[in-house]
């Protein structure tokens, strides 16, 4: 199995852009080695803002988040970009586009981007993208930019790593609305028309204005604002970086950003318990049939699974205490 040497990590650390290249492919394709790899990155991460851009295939999400990286970094941050795979059935045929808009990034210093395979068939971003950015975070980069096409569970997961969710929509908005999945509007801290220069943006932002004013699902945070841009033409993206800035600062002023931050590192330990007790389990022989087994008589019998994951939890040590587990779902 591939892992973390030593070289590599010294030559991440020293800013090799290929050790750091080399790092994001054994985090994205090595799920096993993430624990070693994060034991090492662990003191450099916590500054960083995460920014997930989202929204309906082709709306210019790419274009504006060149535009936006470039204008981070104008403002002396060093930025990571993070875009779906372009073979990705969402983006099949972007290939050349999005390369040729990407070229402006290719070579500059202050940025680095990465392109991350998509989930086959789902055109989801890869369970490691939240992994990938703690990469690009402990290469020293303070801005992550992260794409993904706004319609699937997993951009909904993935923009539950982000500090700052935009939400990127264009003019006859109102089908890729409903193409949303439900879920991402309440998400967005910032909701952007692209494509202003093409007619029916007043009409969108009306539209917008008013499904907002209704308040639906944002009784814990402020109403999002909308932004017009033409990232074709270079405009509003200034007032975009004004505003994704402003609510970065109000978010580490606030204490937000660690209050988000201690969240993630309390679902990412729950979540590797729970993977090492399934492990655990479904290391004994008897595991993968036992279930089946299990599964096939019950539904027959129309029985309780209970009684069989108390056994089950009981080979691996553990008493299945019903009570703590109500409460620990209370919890969450
Ligand atoms: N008229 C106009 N076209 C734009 C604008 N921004 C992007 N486009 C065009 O819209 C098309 C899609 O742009 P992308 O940036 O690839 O859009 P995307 O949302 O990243 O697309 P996917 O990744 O495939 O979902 C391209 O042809 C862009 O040139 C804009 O502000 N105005
Ligand atoms: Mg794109």
């Amino acid at each position: 199995m591939p892992t973390l040497t030593p070289t590599l990590w010294d030559e991440f650390t020293n800013g090799d852009r290929r050790a750091c290249a080399r790092l994001i492919t054994l985090v994205e394709n090595h799920p096993d080695a993430i624990p070693d790899v994060h034991d090492q990155l662990a003191t450099r991460l916590g500054k960083a803002i995460r920014i997930g851009i989202t929204g309906p295939p082709g709306v210019g999400k790419s274009t504006l988040n060149a535009l936006l990286a470039l204008g981070l970094a104008d403002r002396g941050h060093r930025v990571g970009l993070i875009a779906v795979d372009p073979s990705s059935p969402f983006t099949g045929g972007a290939f050349m586009g999005d390369r040729v808009r990407m070229d402006r990034l290719v070579g500059d210093d202050r940025i680095f981007m990465r392109s991350l395979a998509s989930r086959e068939g789902t055109g989801g971003l890869s369970p490691a993208t939240p992994y990938v950015a703690d990469v690009l975070e402990g290469f020293g980069m303070d801005r992550i930019l992260i794409e993904t096409v706004g319609v699937g569970q997993a951009e909904l997961d993935v923009m539950a790593c982000a500090d700052i969710v935009v939400l990127v929509l264009q003019p006859s908005t109102g089908d890729s609305i409903q193409s949303l999945k439900a879920g991402i509007i309440e998400a967005a801290d910032i909701i952007v028309v692209n494509k202003a220069d093409i007619p029916g943006v007043e009409l969108a932002l009306q539209a917008l204005r008013f499904a907002l004013g209704l308040g639906k699902g944002r009784k814990d945070r402020p109403v999002p604002p909308l932004m017009p841009t033409s990232a074709q033409q270079s405009e509003g993206i200034d007032k975009l970086l004004d505003e994704i800035e402003a609510q970065a600062k109000r978010l580490v002023d606030s204490g937000r950003h660690l209050e988000m931050r201690r969240a993630r590192i309390a679902r990412e330990i729950r979540s590797g318990i729970e993977r090492c007790l399934w492990e655990k389990y479904a290391a004994r022989a008897d595991a993968e049939s036992g279930i089946a087994h299990a599964a096939e008589d019950l539904a027959r019998s129309g029985g309780s699974p209970y009684p069989f994951i108390g056994d089950a939890c009981a080979k691996i040590n553990i008493t299945l205490d019903r009570k703590a587990e109500t409460n620990d779902s209370q919890d969450r």
